[in-house]
């Protein structure tokens, strides 16, 4: 059995690369090429790790309006992403979808939607085809705390619990709904986990400031769902560092507490990450400098290809308008 620090290293590199992309993102926004509105998960980068270690190319995911960490974790193509969120033709849904509509059916990342919740029996749905379709994939559906306040989630939840699927619902709690805290839109006294667990989906909860923990039981998550074809819930504690959306930060808002957000970032995972790595000499110093380097490097060479890509011509308007 693999023991769990053999993980960090690749979830590492993968969180590192996110971290990086959504950094120069937020660098280069204020350009105004970047249309799109954008929701960045810098803090929030563990999740696209654990899918990387867990999940297989062939296994559906379906995400939300913070989609990025989730299609670089499940192998979505960074030249693609870039130059989507400058709405270029080269981008993964061809310019018309921007940040928040992102897709690349190769690494079977189904898509993902700005419509809160709007994903979920999507995802839900998915599963049902691997179970008429009898294979061991899974369906991946990514959710935020806020969509737990959708009329949908409960349905979906309902309907996976009643005809099992192979689902695997990852809910990021990262506190808030734009800029209310969860005490004011939930019972501060019900967790969400267990809520789910009462619906009769099996239901987990990690804390992303303990790693180890979160991948063990992220593991055992994906074995259950793939091994039972039954739903999972998993929801994980986390904390988005930048405003809800947007490039900025957001503190002058004091819609949270500066302890809360300096809290959280001392504890960031991937920095954690980091110094386990160097703690066990299992990364040097010179090693981090040069996987910084190299995916400085790919992002620089991402940008570029969406600044010189086509935008999509105006006579293409009808094309993919409709799904068939
Ligand atoms: C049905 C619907 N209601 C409201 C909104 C406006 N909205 C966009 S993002 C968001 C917050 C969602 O919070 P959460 O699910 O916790 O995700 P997070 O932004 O924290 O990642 C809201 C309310 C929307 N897009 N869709
Ligand atoms: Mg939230």
């Amino acid at each position: 059995m693999k023991n769990v620090i053999d993980y960090y290293k690749k979830i590492y590199y993968v969180m590192k690369r996110i971290r990086l992309v959504e950094e120069e993102i937020s660098k280069n926004y204020k350009h105004q090429k970047m249309r799109c509105p954008t929701h960045l998960s810098i803090g929030q980068e563990l999740v696209g790790g654990l899918i990387s270690l867990f999940l297989k190319k062939n296994d559906f995911a379906i995400s939300t309006h913070r989609a990025h960490a989730h299609y670089l974790g499940k192998g979505g193509d960074l030249k693609a992403l870039i130059s989507e969120l400058y709405g270029k033709i080269t981008g993964c849904s061809k310019g018309r979808g921007g940040s928040m509509h992102l897709i690349d059916k190769k690494v079977s990342f189904m898509g993902s939607t700005a419509i809160v919740g709007s994903n979920i029996p999507i995802g839900v749905g998915l599963a049902l085809s691997i179970k008429f379709d009898k294979s061991n994939k899974i369906s991946c559906i990514f959710l935020g705390d806020g969509s737990i306040e959708e009329g949908v989630f409960f349905e979906s939840v309902n309907f996976t619990a009643v005809k099992p699927t192979p689902t695997l619902f990852i809910c990021e709690n990262n506190n808030y709904s734009v800029y209310t805290p969860i005490h004011l839109r939930q019972p501060s006294d019900r967790k969400i986990y267990e809520m789910v667990e009462s619906l009769g989906v099996k239901s987990f909860l990690a804390d992303s400031r303990d790693i180890n923990d979160t991948i063990i039981k992220f593991k055992k998550a994906v074995k259950f769902v793939r091994e039972n074809k039954q739903p999972v819930f998993f929801e994980i504690t986390t904390y988005r560092w930048k405003e809800h959306c947007g490039p900025n930060e957001d503190d002058h808002l004091k819609y949270r507490s500066e302890k809360e957000l300096s809290e959280w970032k001392k504890a960031d995972p991937l920095k954690e990450i980091e110094k386990v790595l160097l703690k066990n000499h299992l990364l040097t110093n010179i090693q981090i400098k040069k996987i910084t380097h190299k995916i400085k490097d790919e992002i620089a060479k991402a940008f570029d290809y969406a600044e010189k890509s086509e935008f999509p011509k105006f006579n293409s308007v009808n094309i993919d308008e409709y799904a068939n």
